[in-house]
């Protein structure tokens, strides 16, 4: 089995290998990768897990182990364990959520298996390379800072929000709660109720056919933290009678922007959809090349993100300053989008 290539000595084969130019490597030169995924709840996830997959292919020269934790923290951590027992050479997390790694990665350190953390973060331990992944409260800011404008603009003085949550504890759904809440409160707005939708669309339907009974005729806001909450938000609202979208009574705003949910907006459902990257795989590729030159990656690397809308919700806002750039929703930009 392949471990560190510090400690790998360079055989007749690899050299005949390389002699003869590229050759398929032998299943004891791909590098081992173990990947423990959240699971499959979204769009995002799926794209996410499809980049993945793509890149540490076995024409890559990788062998990846991957296991679809199925959102069950248990089940992740067990995966990680699997992946130390197999003595793989890098183990990718994407922590389902942010708290309770710092034994099971202290375990990763002393089998001399670096971990590198894609997606969302890792807050109660440093026992890894790198992370790749976004920038969570940004996000969440940058939908708050919009919705402010965008109220203006359209003279809503009143803002009455309902907020879907992700799954509770997921540094998405921390960094995005935390932001859009830090803009209600300096602006007065009234956060009506936060309920954790699981990121799921059953989970967004759910919660929000609770809230329309609830909160009936109070709320012109309604958050998801993700576009499949947001599909199920959308049909509750339709049972209900309720309007959305840039011609409707309530302003619905997402977040993920992936192809379905721009597809919402350009159908004038969604109003603003804030997206979040899934394709860093690449980059956790670059990550793991580094190591394997014996160079020393970034710890943080940053997924470049944009905000989506229609002509109707390009308003000028800033986040801490810095001016921010709606992007208008295509059917070109929908074909290029995850
Ligand atoms: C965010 C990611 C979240 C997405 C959801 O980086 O972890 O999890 O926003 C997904 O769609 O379920």
């Amino acid at each position: 089995m392949r471990k560190s290539v510090f400690g790998a000595c360079v055989t007749v084969s690899m050299i005949a290998g390389l002699a003869v130019g590229c050759m398929t490597a032998s299943a004891d030169e791909l590098i081992n990768v173990g990947f423990a995924q959240v699971g499959h709840e979204s769009d995002w996830r799926t794209a996410s897990t499809k980049s993945c997959q793509d890149v540490f292919s076995e024409e890559n020269g990788y062998n990846l182990s991957f296991v679809d934790c199925d959102n069950d923290e248990a089940a992740q951590k067990e995966a990680v364990r699997s992946f130390i027992e197999q003595e793989v050479d890098y183990i990718i997390i994407d922590p389902i959520i942010a708290t309770g790694w710092d034994t099971v990665l202290t375990e990763c350190e002393d089998a001399g298996i670096p971990v590198i953390v894609i997606d969302r973060t890792i807050d109660d331990s440093d026992k890894y390379v790198s992370w790749v992944g976004s920038n969570f409260k940004t996000e969440g800011l940058a939908a708050g800072e919009w919705l402010k404008a965008y109220a203006e603009k359209k003279g809503i003085e009143e803002i009455n929000a309902l907020v879907i949550s992700g799954s509770t504890g997921a540094s998405a759904q921390i960094g995005r709660s935390d932001g859009f809440r830090e803009v209600a409160e300096a602006n007065g707005w009234n956060i009506l109720d936060e309920q954790t939708g699981d990121f799921t669309e059953a989970g967004g339907q759910e919660v929000m056919e609770s809230y329309c009974k609830s909160y009936e005729g109070k709320f012109n806001v309604v958050v998801c933290q993700n576009d499949n909450e947001a599909f199920g938000a959308m049909t509750a609202m339709d049972n209900a009678g309720v309007s959305y979208g840039p011609n409707g009574d309530v302003i619905l705003i997402s977040f993920d922007a992936c192809t379905a949910g721009l597809e919402d907006v350009k159908a004038e459902k969604i109003t603003a959809d804030f997206e979040c990257n899934p394709l860093a795989a690449p980059f956790v590729e670059e990550v793991i090349q580094q190591l394997e030159a014996g160079e020393e990656p970034e710890k943080e690397v940053y997924m470049v993100e944009h905000w989506y809308g229609l002509e109707d919700a390009v308003v000028d806002f800033e986040i801490d300053g810095e001016a921010q750039e709606m992007t208008v929703v295509t059917d070109e930009v929908i074909e290029a989008q995850y």
